[in-house]
C-alpha cells in the first residue's frame, strides 16, 4: 500500500475566492467578443470551479491591436530602461505580498503540492522578475570597428509585439520565463494561457497594472489552443513567438510562423531526459534524486529524469531503493502538509499516463509498485516503478509525462552515452558520480540542453534553459533569453566628411 502516515489532517490553506475570469486587454477586464466562456476544474475532484472567456481570432486581434499600439506609440518602450525596471520590481513586490493566495490559486487550478507552489515555485517566479529588472537598464549594443572610415555601431531595440504561448504544468513560472525577459527589453505581449489553467496569470497579469504597467503592455488572453493559440501564431502584427508545449504543437506553431509573417520563434517542447547512475555513486542519494527528478510536479516536467540508467553494479540495490521510495511516496490532497503528489493536470493526462503504464506492462517491463490510479476520485495517479526497461520499449521512447520512473542497466561509460543520445530530444541530463573524469566526459558527450551533475531541476533564473533536437529551438532565462526579444540595428556614419 502506498504511504498516507506523514499526512495532516487540516487543509493548509482554504481555497481563495475567484475574482478574475475575464481577458486583460489594453488595461482593462473584459468578456469574450463572443461572449463564450469555458469551465476550469480542480484536478483533485474533477469539479469546475470557474468559467473563464473563451477567447478566439477576434479576441487574439483586440489584444494584438492593444499590444501593438501600445508598442508604437508609447509610453513602455519610450521609457527609461530604470522606469520600467522600477515597474518590475514593484511587481515583484506585490507577487510577494500574495504570495501565499497565489500559490493557493496555483494548487487548485493545477493540483501541484501547495507546499511545493509556495515555498519553490513562488520565490522563483520574484527572483526571476528581480533578476530581469536588474538587466533592463544593462541593455546595449556595441562600436564595431569596420574597415574603412566609418564610426559604426549597433543598437539593441525592442523586437515589437510578442505573442507567447504557455503550457498548465508550471502556470506561474511559465508566465515568468516569458513575460520577464520580453518586458525588461522594452516589448509588448499578447499571453495566451493553457486551457487547462487560466486562472493565476490573469491575477498576476492584475497586479501588473497595480505596479504600474501602461495598458496594452502586457495581455492575456485564455483561450484554446487550436483557436486561439493558433490565432496568435498566424498573425501578421506579432513580430515575435515564444512558445512552452509539446513537440507536436511546436511543430504546428512554428508552421504557421511561416505561413504568415516569418516571425522569429523560440520552442521549448517535450523531452526524455536520461538520468545516468555511475558505478562509483552513493546508491542511498542516488535513489533520491532519482526520484525527485521524475516525480517532482507528478512527473510533469519537459526535464523529468524518465529514464534512470544505473551501473550494473549498483542495479539490484538501487532497484530495491528505488522501489521502496516510490511506495513510500506520499500522494493525496496537495493542499495538505507533507503530501508529495497530488493529481494529474485533467482526464487527457490522467488517461494518457495509464495508456502508458499497460504498454509498459504489455511490453514486458518488469511492474515494480504502482501501476493504476490512486483512490477513486479526481486525476491521482500511483508512483509507478519499472525496471527492466529496454531502449525499444514505448515507455523508454515517448515522453509519458507522469509519475511513472523507468529505469534502464549500463555496463560501461561509452554504452551509456550512445543509448542517452539514442532519442529524438535533447533537452536535459542527469549525471550521479564521484569521479570528476566520470563527469567531465559524460558533459561533453551529452546532447542536451542543460546537464545537472549531482544535482536535478536547479532553475535558477540566470541560467538558460532550452533543448537540442527535437526538444526546441533557442533558450530561456538567463542573458540568452535577452536575445530572443532584442532587435539589433546596424547604424554606420562617415567619419570624415560625407561619402556622398
Ligand atoms: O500540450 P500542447 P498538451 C507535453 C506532454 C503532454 C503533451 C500534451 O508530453 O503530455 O505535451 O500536452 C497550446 N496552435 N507537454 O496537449 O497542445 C495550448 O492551448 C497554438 C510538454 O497540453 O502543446 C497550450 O497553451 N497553440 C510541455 C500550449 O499550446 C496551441 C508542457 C501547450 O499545449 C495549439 C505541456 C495550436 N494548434 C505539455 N494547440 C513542456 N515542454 O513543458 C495547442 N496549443
Amino acid at each position: 500500500g502506498f504511504s498516507t502516515a506523514a499526512v495532516a489532517e487540516e487543509l493548509i490553506t482554504p481555497p481563495v475566492q475567484i475574482s478574475l475570469t475575464q481577458h486583460l486587454i489594453n488595461g482593462q477586464f473584459v468578456d469574450a467578443a463572443s461572449g463564450k466562456t469555458f469551465p476550469t476544474y480542480d484536478p483533485r475532484t474533477a469539479e469546475i470551479i470557474a468559467h473563464v472567456a473563451e477567447g478566439d481570432a477576434e479576441d487574439i486581434n483586440r489584444a494584438v491591436a492593444a499590444a501593438r499600439k501600445a508598442f508604437d506609440e508609447g509610453p513602455w518602450p519610450k521609457m527609461t530602461a530604470y522606469e520600467r525596471s522600477r515597474i518590475l520590481l514593484r511587481f515583484a513586490d506585490l507577487v510577494e505580498k500574495h504570495s501565499e493566495e497565489l500559490a493557493a490559486l496555483e494548487t487548485w487550478n493545477n493540483g501541484k503540492p501547495y507546499e511545493q507552489a509556495a515555498k519553490s515555485e513562488l520565490p522563483l517566479l520574484i527572483r526571476l522578475f528581480h533578476y530581469y529588472a536588474g538587466w533592463a537598464d544593462k541593455i546595449h549594443g556595441l562600436t564595431v570597428p569596420a574597415d574603412g572610415d566609418y564610426h559604426v555601431q549597433t543598437l539593441h531595440e525592442p523586437i515589437g509585439v510578442a505573442g507567447q504561448i504557455i503550457p498548465w504544468n508550471f502556470p506561474l513560472l511559465m508566465f515568468a520565463w516569458k513575460v520577464g525577459p520580453a518586458l525588461a527589453c522594452g516589448n509588448t505581449i499578447v499571453l495566451k494561457t493553457a486551457e487547462q489553467t487560466p486562472l493565476t496569470a490573469l491575477y498576476v497579469a492584475k497586479l501588473f497594472q497595480e505596479a504600474g504597467l501602461p495598458p496594452g503592455v502586457l495581455n492575456v488572453v485564455s483561450g484554446y489552443g487550436p483557436t486561439a493559440g493558433a490565432a496568435l501564431a498566424s498573425h501578421m502584427d506579432v513580430d515575435k513567438l515564444a512558445f512552452t508545449g509539446s513537440t507536436d504543437t511546436g511543430k504546428i506553431v512554428l508552421e504557421l510562423a511561416a505561413r504568415s509573417n516569418l516571425k522569429p520563434v523560440t520552442l521549448e517542447l517535450g523531452g526524455k531526459s536520461p538520468f545516468i547512475v555511475c558505478e562509483d555513486a552513493d546508491v542511498d542519494k542516488a535513489v533520491e534524486l532519482a526520484h525527485f527528478a521524475l516525480f517532482f510536479n507528478q512527473g510533469q516536467c519537459c526535464c523529468a529524469g524518465s529514464r534512470t540508467y544505473v551501473h550494473e553494479r549498483v542495479y539490484d540495490e538501487f532497484l530495491e531503493k528505488a522501489k521502496a521510495r516510490a511506495v513510500r511516496r506520499v500522494v493525496g490532497d496537495p493542499f495538505k502538509s507533507g503530501v508529495e503528489q497530488g493529481p494529474q493536470i485533467d482526464l487527457e493526462q490522467f488517461e494518457k499516463v495509464l495508456r502508458y503504464i499497460r504498454a509498459g506492462i504489455q511490453s514486458n517491463a518488469t511492474l515494480e509498485c504502482g501501476g493504476d490510479r490512486f483512490g477513486s476520485k479526481g486525476y491521482f495517479i500511483q508512483p509507478t516503478v519499472f525496471s527492466n526497461v529496454q531502449d525499444d520499449m514505448l515507455i523508454a521512447k515517448d515522453e509519458i509525462f507522469g509519475p511513472v520512473q523507468s529505469i534502464f542497466k549500463f555496463k560501461d561509460i561509452d554504452e551509456v552515452i550512445r543509448r542517452a543520445n539514442a532519442t529524438r530530444y535533447g533537452l536535459a541530463a542527469g549525471v550521479f558520480t564521484k569521479s570528476l573524469d566520470t563527469a567531465n566526459t559524460l558533459t561533453r558527450a551529452l546532447r542536451a540542453g542543460t546537464v545537472w551533475i549531482n544535482c536535478f531541476d536547479v532553475f535558477d533564473a540566470a541560467i538558460p534553459f532550452g533543448g537540442y533536437k527535437m526538444s526546441g529551438i533557442g533558450r530561456e532565462k538567463g542573458i540568452y533569453s535577452l536575445h530572443n526579444y532584442l532587435q539589433v540595428k546596424a547604424v554606420v556614419t562617415p567619419l570624415k566628411k560625407a561619402a556622398w
